[in-house]
């Protein structure tokens, strides 16, 4: 088999990079590990910065996005017990996010690609990278226990953070940077009306929680929860009980419970390997880099480096210029960093350090208290959580 870019991996990077250079013309051929609804399957992120959207538009992927996603203009920080309200569009000249579901993106995205004709080899086993250091790399692989090679001009790694891309770089190429929190989320998604319109962020004593959602009629919300956390232990009864010990008088009368429909544990980390280019691989997502969720970065940080690696490419394939492909990891990781702060920063304002003590908690209330009563800090806030620009 042979084509231009062999892509790693088919969540939301791999597959949102297959689209847009499939509409310019560039043939891809996408290797995924798992089943395409094993992928489906996987619940995670929600909110689409607008940046996220539009490459989502420009992939040709956004009709059911524009109607079923939810605008949000707003997000709220509840902190001693109260709510408080943060404006985004009115912090940030009218920007929004939107509340859209990862595996919804990704269905859209599978679906294009299927109607497109563009190839996708599902349940790829043993993918193995080889000669990207010089003119012609070469994927290996396994379908159906049958050894195959795909030959291309470029690979993308978009495998996730335990995909092989990064693995395949020869060590000592690559500087890592990592920060694992001492806590994680434990997730509940139900279909229930969500309790409040926006989403809440809650500091509370005994640890973070968040009330989000999929669609009126779907909720997702998290706790803080212990890293080595089972999730055997957490009953449906459990969960929305410590839930609503948590939140706001409000939204706690508001909470409307019933049967978990999935439920489980998600560590927290910071992570960052440099660069993200390494002769004809490159690595964009989670592949390169993760965040806590508490920013709601992720997926959105996957997109941006997924928009300067299709510019790169699309570029080089066009008019013959390697400028874009040269400048992916510098420019990329420009914006990864600062995603990765606002991530840091986020999840140590709101959830509980007990090795900060009561000093630690009395200083995150002050800067919450500062957030909700300064514009200045709270348009900071605003202009991160809405995404910064491409
Ligand atoms: P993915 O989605 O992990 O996809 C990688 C794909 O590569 C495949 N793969 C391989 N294929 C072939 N050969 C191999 N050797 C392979 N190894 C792996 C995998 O099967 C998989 O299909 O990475 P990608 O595309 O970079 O996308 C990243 C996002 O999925 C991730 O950043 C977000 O889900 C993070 N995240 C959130 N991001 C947001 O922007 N907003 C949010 O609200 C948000 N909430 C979340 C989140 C992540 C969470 N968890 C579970 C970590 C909430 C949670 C709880
Ligand atoms: C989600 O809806 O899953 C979600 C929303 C916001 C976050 C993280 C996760 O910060």
């Amino acid at each position: 088999m042979r084509t231009q870019v062999a892509i790693i991996g088919a969540g939301p990077a791999g597959l949102l990079l297959g689209q847009l250079l499939q509409r310019a013309g560039i043939e891809t051929v996408i290797l995924e590990r798992r089943s395409a609804d094993y992928v489906l399957g996987r619940i995670r992120a929600g909110v689409l910065e607008q940046g996220t959207v539009e490459l989502i538009a420009r992939a040709g992927c956004d009709a059911r996005l524009r109607v079923e996603g939810l605008p949000h203009a707003g997000v709220n920080l509840c902190f001693g017990g109260r709510r408080h309200r943060i404006d985004l569009a009115a912090l940030t000249a009218g920007k929004e996010v939107v509340v859209y579901g990862q595996t919804e993106v990704t269905r859209d995205l599978m679906e294009a690609r299927a109607a497109a004709g563009a190839r996708t080899v599902y349940e790829a086993a043993g993918v193995h990278l080889e000669g990207f250091d010089r003119a012609r790399p070469v994927v290996h692989f396994l379908k159906g226990g049958i050894a195959q090679t795909l030959e291309c001009d470029f690979i993308a790694g978009c495998d996730g953070f335990y995909g092989v891309s990064r693995q395949s770089v020869p060590e000592g190429a690559l500087e890592t940077f990592e920060r694992v929190y001492p806590f994680g989320w434990l997730g509940l998604l139900a279909d229930v009306p969500p309790a409040n319109e926006e989403l809440i962020y809650v500091n509370h004593e005994d640890g973070f929680a968040l009330c989000s959602m999929r669609s009126p009629t779907r909720s997702r919300y998290y706790l803080q929860c212990a890293a080595d956390e089972k999730v055997e232990n957490w009953s449906d009864q459990r969960f929305w009980d410590e839930l609503r010990r948590r939140l706001d008088p409000e939204a706690a009368a508001a909470l409307v419970t019933g049967p978990a429909l999935e439920k489980s544990i998600a560590p927290l980390r910071s992570f960052v390997a440099e660069p993200l280019r390494f002769g004809r691989l490159f690595l964009a997502g989670d592949v390169a880099h993760i965040v806590p969720p508490t920013g709601a970065k992720g997926l959105n940080l996957a997109a941006s480096d997924v928009h300067y690696l299709s510019e790169a490419l699309i570029e080089y394939y066009g008019e013959g210029s390697s400028a874009g492909i040269d400048a992916y990891s510098t420019r990329a990781l420009a914006r990864v960093w600062k995603a990765e702060r606002f991530s840091w920063w986020m999840t140590s304002l709101l959830h509980h350090f007990p090795e900060n003590g009561r000093f630690g908690h009395r200083i995150q209330l002050a800067e919450l208290e500062y957030l909700v009563s300064s514009r200045a800090a709270a348009a900071s806030l605003a202009e991160n959580y809405v995404g910064l620009p491409f």
